[in-house]
C-alpha cells in the first residue's frame, strides 16, 4: 500500500514537512476553494502539485473532485457541470494525477453530532449519536414527517432529550451537523438545508442511481481514455438521512456500480470507517469481493455503541473498534499481490490513515474536525505496522 495523508491545502494547520514526518509517501488533496461544477484549470493544479514536490512528496489522490448538487439532482441545465469535471479529469491527467476520489451523497458529506466527544483516555472523537440526530431533525429543523423515519422509541428518546436543550446545545448540535464538509468554503444555515433538501423532493433510490448512471456513462469512458482511475467514497453514516436516499452503503450498491459501466477506471474508495458503521457490511470480505475495483482506501475504524437503539457510533482508535483492521489489511495485502501477479502497473493501492482521534498536542491545535496531526499520525504508524508484519517474508 502506498501511505497518504490527507492535507487540505495552504491553509492546513499541520504542514506537509509534518507530513513528511509522519512517514506519509503521498499527498490527498484538493482544490478546496473551487466551488462544485467549476472547472479546475491546468494552472491552478500545477500550482499544488510543485508546492507538493517542493515538499518532497506526490500528489498522488485527488479528494474530492466535488460533483454539484445539480449532477446529483439531474438538473437539465447540468451540462457545464459535466463539462467542467470532464474538463478538470483532463487537466488533472495532463499533470499526471490519475486517482480521483468523489461522493454521491445528497447534500450532505459525513455527519456526526458531536465532533469532540470525551473518550475514557481523555482523547477526543466524532461521534454520531442517533438520538441526537433525531431531536435536530425532530425538533430543530422541524422536518416535515421526520418522525416517521425513526423507531417510535427514538423518537421518544430524541423528544425528551431536545425538550432539555438550551440554546447553546441546539447551536452546537446543529454547527456539529453542518460541519460536514470539510475544507469547502460553504457556511450553512437551517434554511441552506432546508432549500437543498427540498431539491430532492420526488428523488427517490431508483432516480437518485439513475443520476449516478448518468454520470457514470458520461465520465467514465473519459476517464478510462485518459488512464485515471475514479473511486466513489460510500455513504457516511451508511444509510438514509433527512428523509434522503442514499446509494453508496453496502456490497450491493457497489455491486451495482462497478456493473453499471465496467471499466477498469470505474472504482471504489473503499472507506472502512464509513462502511464500518454498518454491522451486516463484512469488511473482510467486501474487499476481497471488490478488490480489483479499489483505487482508494480510508483505513478507520468505528466502535458500533451498543444500546437499546441500534445506529449510534464513535471513532475508535484504528485498531480497536469494531472492525477487524489487521482481516481488512490482510485482504488487501492479497489484492496487491494478485494485481502484481497479473502485472496491473496500479498493484499498490493508495492508502490513508482516515481520521484520528485528538491526543496530546492534538487538543491545542486548530485542524479540521477528525484531521488532526498526532492523532493520525499515530493511526498511520498503527497501520504501517500491521502492513509490515503481514508483508514479512513475501516475496516482492
Ligand atoms: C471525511 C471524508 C469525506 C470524503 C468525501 C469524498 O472525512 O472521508 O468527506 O472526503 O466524502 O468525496
Amino acid at each position: 500500500m502506498r501511505q497518504t495523508w490527507r492535507w487540505f491545502g495552504p491553509l492546513d494547520n499541520v504542514t506537509l514537512t509534518e507530513i513528511r514526518q509522519a512517514g506519509a509517501q503521498g499527498i490527498v488533496t484538493a482544490l478546496y476553494d473551487i466551488a462544485p461544477g467549476e472547472m479546475w484549470s491546468r494552472a491552478d493544479i500545477r500550482a499544488r502539485k510543485d508546492l507538493i514536490e517542493a515538499a518532497g512528496l506526490s500528489w498522488d489522490v485527488v479528494e474530492s473532485l466535488p460533483v454539484s448538487e445539480a449532477i446529483r439532482t439531474g438538473a437539465p441545465d447540468a451540462t457545464l457541470h459535466f463539462e467542467n469535471w470532464i474538463a478538470s479529469l483532463e487537466n488533472l491527467a495532463a499533470e499526471g494525477v490519475q486517482v480521483i476520489c468523489y461522493n454521491f451523497m445528497p447534500v450532505l458529506d459525513w455527519t456526526r453530532t458531536d465532533l469532540a466527544a470525551p473518550m475514557a483516555s481523555g482523547a477526543t472523537a466524532l461521534r454520531f449519536n442517533l438520538i441526537d440526530f433525531a431531536a435536530f431533525d425532530i425538533c430543530i429543523l422541524n422536518r416535515e414527517s421526520a418522525e416517521a423515519d425513526y423507531p417510535v422509541q427514538v423518537v421518544e428518546h430524541a423528544k425528551a432529550r431536545a425538550a432539555q436543550f438550551t440554546q447553546d446545545d441546539r447551536r452546537r448540535l446543529t454547527a456539529n451537523i453542518l460541519a460536514g464538509l470539510p475544507g469547502t468554503v460553504e457556511h450553512w444555515t437551517l434554511d441552506t438545508l432546508r432549500e437543498r433538501l427540498a431539491a430532492y423532493s420526488g428523488i427517490d433510490k431508483a432516480g437518485l442511481r439513475q443520476n449516478l448512471s448518468r454520470f457514470l456513462h458520461a465520465v467514465v469512458p473519459v476517464a478510462e481514455r485518459l488512464n485515471m482511475r475514479l473511486c466513489c467514497h460510500p455513504d457516511d453514516p451508511p444509510w438514509p438521512l433527512l428523509g434522503l436516499p442514499r446509494i453508496m452503503s453496502t456490497q450491493e450498491d457497489y455491486i451495482w456500480l462497478v456493473n453499471e459501466v465496467p471499466s477498469p477506471a470505474n472504482g471504489v474508495t473503499f472507506c472502512t470507517g464509513s462502511l464500518g458503521a454498518r454491522p451486516d457490511n463484512d469488511l473482510p470480505g467486501m474487499v476481497s469481493l471488490l478488490g480489483e475495483h479499489i483505487h482508494f482506501l480510508h483505513l478507520r475504524n468505528v466502535r458500533i455503541e451498543e444500546g437499546t437503539v441500534p445506529g449510534s457510533f464513535h471513532e475508535d482508535e484504528h485498531l480497536a473498534g469494531s472492525t477487524d483492521m489487521v482481516a481488512v489489511i490482510r485482504a488487501v495485502l492479497n489484492e496487491e499481490q494478485r494485481r502484481r501477479k497479473h502485472g496491473r502497473k496500479d498493484a499498490q493501492i493508495p492508502m490513508r490513515p482516515d481520521h484520528g482521534q485528538n491526543i496530546l498536542d492534538d487538543h491545542k491545535r486548530q485542524t479540521a474536525p477528525g484531521y488532526p496531526a498526532i492523532g493520525r499520525l499515530k493511526g498511520l504508524a498503527e497501520l504501517r505496522g500491521v502492513m509490515i508484519a503481514l508483508s514479512h517474508g513475501d516475496t516482492q
